[in-house]
């Protein structure tokens, strides 16, 4: 039973998301990535406690960690900055010498978080393409009317679910750049035509074969950790199927944590801005997630939450210890390894409630329907249909605020389900100071999987009780999703809280950016699971174009108008009055308040420039749900039924 079990427990993972596959390396060059540092592969393992044991830190400070490397981090963001007005230029106003002449007080200036949204492939492969233009490393990305320069600027890049994967890779894959990550050959990352449950691509032996190691290798490693005695559920089996397309690295990068990101040499240099990926709390008897979720966040350091409920961080190299009180009773060892890379960017994109509540809406052959739900159902009864965090880290701490202080387990589930599909809640925590957040928005919001703002909207609502779920956390007024759709919000970018004095409380200015066809058909479907290079690297462009507004051609000032979206708050902070270029691009681009609630007419915008051509003869990718990919997939499960 257990590994019928394991193998439609990776379906189920993949239909939730729409997935591909891919190969890990033969001749992997094992110093490029971050660190395979895991005790015992994907088993987590009991180790001698560091000489100050582990302990839950309260959340009213940033960790001493992040401290100490946002030093570094702004003076890195310093000369980022400074390249980045190297080409981006405001009329009238000389943003380098500002730049020069405050940057003896950097908290002067400008700090920048990037938001990268869920939304599966679609969400990473869009996102990827604003990355891409935001990449100083990118071929061309600083010439004018590009946005080059502005990922060297920020501090914190935060993403959720499909936006997790892009940022996991990132990282996962030494502080690669996107434009690398699409050159990996095949056999390696980001190859999303063999879809994810079938594993990465056959080589020399069949597909068939190969698909049977793979699953093998993936029962295996969960097998492990269930046998030394942790709880595992569907996202074990979905986290080690993503990882071997994400990180690159025998067996799906196996013995890489999370943790080792701060660990690499590229993040202690403080070259790269702060990944971070988001999860939602399961509160104890609720199969909703609702807007007062826990919202919990992975840092490089930490696991943990700012809301009232528990507000407090663990190490997240220690997770998988006992905690209990707060602290690691003297009596038991600290655990490392569960930290798996791959079960956190599973836990960020744990879809299963959902597609438990949904899957007769999807086009899934019948057969995996009638036993995903069966499997599921009998799951669901196990209240297993999330990521166990079990031992609960937050064990009897906060005992008089957590919903969860009781529970041995934690559930954890995908970040997206409280509607807040865009990572903000790490960027708008006052003590991260952040000024202005990129938010790049693929949700599939409305009926052509375009944005319509409804994850503005859930961010904007939580932040209305300051005194409840969002503790202190302020949002600019946004508007409802209908007024989005009329006064076209969600058709360009649009910039939120550009006055200061209207919010509920600091909080950063929001660019925000949704998904758009420029050159190609970007709104594919959240459950498409496999994706030809031709149309990645289509939808990647699209994106870069989506972030840069068609390298200016959509409108000639967009690189000037990020660049004063960008030192907006500075100026207020420095007494510096706004150019007069500034302000005519917070007329274009600010929201001015005005409403349109009327029910709008459904959104299906057209290709705004030329189209790529990205049609070819054979369509291998579309070959999964004929009969033969139906077929193959039985004969999967059958082998998989017949290790039993
Ligand atoms: C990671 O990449 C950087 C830049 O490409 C390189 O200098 C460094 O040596 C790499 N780190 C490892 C551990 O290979
Ligand atoms: C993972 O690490 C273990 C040691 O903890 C090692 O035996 C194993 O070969 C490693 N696996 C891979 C795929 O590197
Ligand atoms: C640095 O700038 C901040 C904000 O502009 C200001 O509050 C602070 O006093 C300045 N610090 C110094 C040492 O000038
Ligand atoms: C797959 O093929 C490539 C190119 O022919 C080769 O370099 C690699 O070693 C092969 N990988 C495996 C797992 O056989
Ligand atoms: C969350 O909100 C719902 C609906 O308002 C409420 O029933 C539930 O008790 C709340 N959960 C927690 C843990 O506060
Ligand atoms: C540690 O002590 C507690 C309380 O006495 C006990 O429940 C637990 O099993 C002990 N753990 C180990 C590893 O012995
Ligand atoms: C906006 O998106 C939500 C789902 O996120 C959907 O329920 C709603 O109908 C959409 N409204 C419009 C006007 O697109
Ligand atoms: C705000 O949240 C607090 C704590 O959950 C609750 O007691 C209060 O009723 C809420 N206020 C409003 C206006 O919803
Ligand atoms: C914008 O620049 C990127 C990168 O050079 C390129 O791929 C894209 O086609 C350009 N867009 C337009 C509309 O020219
Ligand atoms: C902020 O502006 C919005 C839109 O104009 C308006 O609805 C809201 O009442 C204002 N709020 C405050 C606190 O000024
Ligand atoms: C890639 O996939 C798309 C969508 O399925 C298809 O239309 C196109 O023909 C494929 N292109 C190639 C080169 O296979
Ligand atoms: C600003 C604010 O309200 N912070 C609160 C967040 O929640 C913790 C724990 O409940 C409180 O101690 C803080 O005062």
């Amino acid at each position: 039973m257990k590994y019928q079990w394991s193998a439609l427990g990776v379906a189920a993972g993949f239909l939730s998301a729409s997935h591909a596959a891919t190969v890990p390396a033969a001749n992997v060059e094992v110093l490029r990535r971050a660190l395979p540092n895991a005790p015992d592969g994907y088993t987590p393992e009991g180790v001698r406690c560091p000489s100050t044991r582990p302990t839950v830190r309260g959340a009213a400070k940033l960790s001493d960690n992040e401290l100490d490397w946002l030093k570094g981090r702004r003076e890195k963001t310093l000369q980022g900055m400074k390249d980045f007005f190297g080409h981006v230029s405001i009329d009238g106003f000389d943003a380098s010498s500002y730049i020069d002449q405050h940057a003896s007080n950097d908290s002067s200036l400008p700090n920048i978080g990037i938001a990268v949204s869920g939304g599966g492939y679609r969400a990473l492969m869009n996102g990827a393409g604003a990355v891409k233009a935001f990449d100083s490393r990118t071929d061309g990305s600083t010439s004018s009317g590009h946005l080059g320069g502005l990922l060297q600027s920020a501090t914190y890049l935060a993403g959720l679910s499909g936006g997790g994967w892009l940022v996991g890779s990132l990282y996962l894959n030494n502080d690669s750049s996107v434009q690398e990550l699409q050159d990996e050959t095949e056999g390696s990352v980001w190859e999303f035509s063999s879809p994810i449950f079938l594993g990465p691509k056959a080589n020399d032996s069949s597909q068939v074969s190969a698909s049977i190691d793979y699953y093998g290798d993936l029962v295996r490693s969960v097998d492990g950790k269930r046998d030394a005695g942790y709880d595992v559920s569907i996202t074990d089996y979905w986290g080690r199927a993503l990882s071997y397309q994400l990180i690159n690295a025998p067996e799906g990068g196996v013995n890489y944590t999370w943790s080792s990101i701060a660990l690499s040499d590229g993040f202690k240099n403080a070259d790269m801005p702060m990944p971070i990926l988001i999860a939602d709390g399961r509160n104890p008897g609720e199969l909703l997630i609702l807007g007062n979720a826990t919202v919990f966040e992975f840092n490089p350091f930490e696991f943990g939450t700012f809301d009232p409920t528990i507000f407090g961080f663990v190490p997240v190299e220690y997770l998988g210890s006992k905690f209990e009180e707060g602290v690691i009773p003297n009596n038991e060892s600290c655990v490392r390894g569960f930290d798996n890379a791959g079960f956190i960017m599973g836990t960020s994109s744990s879809l299963f409630n959902q597609i438990l509540l949904q899957i007769d809406d999807y086009d899934v052959p019948s057969l995996i329907k009638t036993a995903l739900k069966s499997v599921l159902k009998s799951i669901g009864a196990d209240n297993n249909d999330i990521a166990p965090y079990e031992p609960n880290p937050f064990y009897k701490y906060a005992e008089d605020t957590s919903p969860f202080a009781d529970l041995k387990s934690l559930s954890v589930v995908d970040g997206g389900e409280d509607l807040q599909n865009i990572p903000l809640h790490p960027l708008i925590q006052p003590e991260r100071h952040v000024d202005v957040i990129i938010a790049v928005d693929s949700s599939a919001d409305n009926i052509y999987n375009w944005p319509n703002g409804t994850a503005l909207v859930a961010t904007y609502n939580r932040s209305l009780n300051s005194t409840g779920i969002a503790n202190g956390t302020a949002f600019p007024a946004i508007p409802d999703v209908n007024t989005f759709v009329n006064l076209g919000l969600n058709s360009r970018p649009t910039f939120f809280g550009c006055d200061s004095s209207n919010m509920t409380g600091p909080s950063p200015l929001i660019v925000y950016i949704p998904n758009s066809p420029y050159v190609t058909f970007s709104n594919t479907s959240t459950f498409d699971m496999a994706y030809n290079n031709t149309l990645r690297d289509a939808i990647i462009q699209n994106g870069y174009n989506v972030a840069t507004m068609g390298n200016g051609t959509r409108d000639e000032n967009w690189s000037t108008c990020v660049g004063c979206a960008v030192l907006s708050r500075s100026f207020e902070r420095t007494n510096t009055a706004v150019p007069e270029a500034c302000k005519k691009c917070f007329d274009t681009y600010c929201w001015d308040g005005k409403l349109d609630s009327k029910t709008p007419d459904t959104y299906a915008p057209s290709i705004l420039l030329d189209a790529l051509k990205i049609d070819a003869e054979d369509n291998a990718a579309s070959a999964l749900f004929t009969p033969v990919g139906v077929s193959f997939l039985s004969a999967i499960a059958v082998a998989m039924f017949s290790l039993v």
